[in-house]
């Protein structure tokens, strides 16, 4: 495998782990807070984070590219509420997608089309993780520091990912 490649499939590998601690780290701090369904929504993230994480392992292995199982910084832990969770939810979402665009990017540069080819699963990935951490956050930020209005999002939090994922 092409070392640039391997080399940026390893980072890749890094920062979807890195996302899935950051988000069992949200979860767990919204289970401590009495935010059952928020802990539920960022559960499933970090889940999610790790298959992404695990496609990439086996697909370097398969294509017999060195993995490097990366050693990862501790994730933020402590939070003033759930508008700044999922500030960082989209902040995070943000960043991996640049850094699947820069795998892309080097990609057609260094003329690895079937890279290319397997990296248009995580863009489309993104594209909806980006859009349903965008919905989410625009609804907080209509509901603002209201208290039952953040019961009612926890209440309702699984219900408004899986419309926003239908649509
Ligand atoms: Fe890995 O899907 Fe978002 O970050």
């Amino acid at each position: 495998m092409n070392t640039i490649i391997e080399k940026l499939l390893n980072d890749q590998v890094k920062f979807e782990a890195q996302a899935s601690m950051q988000y069992l780290a949200m979860a767990s701090w919204a289970d401590a807070n009495g935010f059952n369904g928020v802990a539920d929504f960022f559960y499933n993230q970090s889940e999610e984070e790790r298959v992404h994480m695990l496609k990439l392992v086996k697909f370097i292995n398969e294509r017999s590219g060195n993995v490097a199982i990366p050693a990862l910084e501790k994730p933020k832990e402590s939070y003033s509420g759930i508008i700044e969770l999922f500030e960082k939810f989209l902040q995070s979402e943000i960043f991996v997608t640049e850094q699947i665009n820069h795998v892309i990017f080097e990609s057609l540069q260094n003329k690895e089309y079937s890279i290319h080819n397997f990296m248009q699963w995580y863009v489309s990935e993104q594209l909806e993780e980006e859009a349903l951490a965008r919905t989410l956050l625009d609804k907080l930020n209509i509901i603002g520091n209201d208290k039952s209005g953040h019961y009612l999002f926890d209440r309702d939090v699984n219900a408004i990912a899986a419309a926003n994922s239908k649509e």
